[in-house]
């Protein structure tokens, strides 16, 4: 296996100095290790991953060295425009770095969300004439691909991508403790638990990418509750309140909450202004703030830092709760803000870290579309 530390430290001798990027489970060792290490002036956990790839030109424009951006290959879409349009060599042609954790691998188990984009993910480089090789966890084949990549980004001043195996890093020499948001009380998976049980019960629900969707779905298999009135988005992180969005502009009639993560919210805050500006549909926006990704390995958001409610206010969200994180004021925040009308937000604080024999949705993504179309469009929500 790979140590971060001492991967870090090859790429630190070829000359990479900043390093942005957005989390992944296949890199989590890796992204807490930088995290601990690195001051911020050289390291940004940033919105999304497109942003990243604008964070690093922008370095390497004031200070013509070499950077990295790191990410998921589920986050290669966000990378697109800007590895095209600005760092491609026909254009600004700005080098760095891409590692890329490659989710759903040919022959390697996944979740359904991973499987094509894991299949098609060398194609999509190659069309867009990036070089890339492989990191299994063969250390000296990572010091020889570290020096390979920094020499042909710096060589073409283009991006060079490495796309990295499932374990191929070891564990982290150095993590920072997890901050736990100030006065959050309960666990997400209990605050989950006390909005739907306080929630009308044809309320319909747009859960967000990773453990929010698996524990809401865990908890309506084991309280046997209904889950056609769920759409667990299991991919495309950032996107949950704008599907949300979607049907209760479609569907004004019907109560439609969005459950959403703090690092997806931020991933494409934009959608707030959006939900503000729409005058239409019955929507309910909460956001269950842990400050982490903790889906993929607890490293810190902005949402330590920045009001979430602030921004929902500043978007026009015709209704912005007071921020709760006990139980007992999330129970009457969501019957207040789940009777009224209009878009409506509420920010709940919790703590990170989830159970670790938590399961995974035992339907497939159609499966879950079926019941959950058959349910909406019968008009019972
Ligand atoms: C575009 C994209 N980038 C990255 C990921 C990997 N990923 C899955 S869940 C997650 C973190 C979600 O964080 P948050 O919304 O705060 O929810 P939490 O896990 O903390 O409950 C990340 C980065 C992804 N699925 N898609």
């Amino acid at each position: 296996m790979i140590s971060p530390e001492s991967f870090y430290s090859s790429l630190e001798s070829e000359g990479v100095s900043f390093l942005a990027g957005v989390p992944d489970s296949l890199l989590k060792e890796f992204c807490a290790y930088v995290d601990a290490v690195l001051p911020p002036e050289a390291h940004v956990i940033s919105a999304n991953e497109g942003s990243a790839v604008g964070l690093a030109a922008g370095f390497h424009l004031a200070t013509g060295q070499l950077p990295m951006v790191y990410l998921q290959n589920s986050g290669l879409g966000n990378t697109i425009n800007p590895l095209l349009s600005l760092a491609d060599r026909e254009v600004y042609s700005l080098p760095m770095i891409v590692l890329v954790g490659w989710r759903g691998m040919p022959d390697v188990k996944d979740e359904p969300q991973h499987v094509k984009q894991g299949r098609v993910t060398p194609a999509l480089l190659d069309a867009m004439e990036i070089p890339w090789r492989e990191l299994d966890g063969d250390p000296t084949a990572a010091r020889e691909a570290a020096t390979w990549a920094a020499q042909t980004a710096k060589h073409t001043s283009a991006p060079v991508v490495l796309l990295v195996h499932k374990d191929a890093f070891s564990k982290a020499e150095k993590r920072r403790p997890a901050v736990v948001m100030d006065g959050a009380e309960m666990t997400r998976e209990h605050a989950i638990s006390v909005i739907t049980a306080t929630l009308s019960s044809d309320s319909v629900i747009v859960s967000t990418t990773g453990m929010i969707s698996r524990e809401l779905y865990e908890q309506r298999v084991n309280h046997d509750q209904d889950r056609s009135t769920d759409f667990l988005t299991v991919g495309s992180m950032g996107h949950a309140s704008q599907i949300a969005l979607g049907i209760s502009r479609s569907r004004p009639e019907t109560r439609v909450v969005c459950l959403d993560g703090d690092g997806s919210v931020l991933m494409h805050m934009g959608g707030l202004a959006s939900i503000g500006a729409t005058n239409v549909g019955n929507l309910f926006h909460i956001v269950l703030n842990n400050g982490v990704h903790d889906s993929v390995g607890g490293q810190p958001t902005v949402a330590q830092q920045v009001s979430l409610s602030g921004v929902a206010s500043a978007c026009g969200y015709d209704l912005v709760g007071e921020t709760v994180a006990t139980e007992s004021a999330l129970i009457a925040a969501v019957k207040d803000l789940g009777s009224a009308t209009g878009r409506r937000f509420l920010e709940v604080l919790v703590q990170p870290g989830s159970r670790s024999d938590l399961g995974r949705p035992k339907e497939t993504p159609l499966a879950n579309r079926d019941i959950f179309v058959s349910r909406l469009r019968s008009g019972r929500s």
